[in-house]
């Protein structure tokens, strides 16, 4: 069955010029691009997005990290389209969660700046969709 998923380069990914690999490793999987643009993200979109978090320590940071640059937006199809990008991304840590081979666990070292984002579930996929691509 396919499904949909969101997946973001965010602004370190970018600046670090790791756009084209991502987007290679999910072709590589096997997986679709559907819809994709490169956006400045306001606070609004940034809050909504991460508003599961909106109680815990970090979310100012976090906000603010991801409105200080460019993000790639990407909408990703396939089957098991979601848990294969999360597959694909390793854990939220990229030292202590990630495995080599993964995009965080080859590329990142620090939690805040783990370089790409992927739904969670159908439902957040949904949501986060519709937030980021609403005209899809
Ligand atoms: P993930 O689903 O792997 O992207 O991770 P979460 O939804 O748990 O966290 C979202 C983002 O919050 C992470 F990508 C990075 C940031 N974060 C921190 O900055 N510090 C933390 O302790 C946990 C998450």
């Amino acid at each position: 069955m396919s499904e949909r998923t969101l997946v973001l380069v965010k602004p370190d990914g970018v600046s670090r010029g790791l756009v084209g690999e991502v987007i290679s490793r999910i072709e590589r999987k096997g997986l679709t691009l559907v819809a994709l643009e490169l956006k400045h993200v306001s606070k609004e979109l940034a809050e909504q997005h991460y508003a599961e978090h909106a109680e815990r320590p970090f979310f100012g940071s976090l906000v603010e990290f991801i409105t200080g640059g460019p993000v790639v937006a990407i909408v990703v199809e396939g089957v098991r389209a979601i848990p294969a990008f999360r597959q694909l991304a390793g854990g939220t840590d990229p030292v202590e969660k990630a495995v080599p081979g993964s995009i965080r666990g080859d590329y990142g070292t620090e939690v805040q700046y783990n370089l790409v984002h992927g739904s969670d579930s159908a439902d957040s996929a949904k949501r986060e969709i519709d937030l980021w691509f609403p005209n899809l």
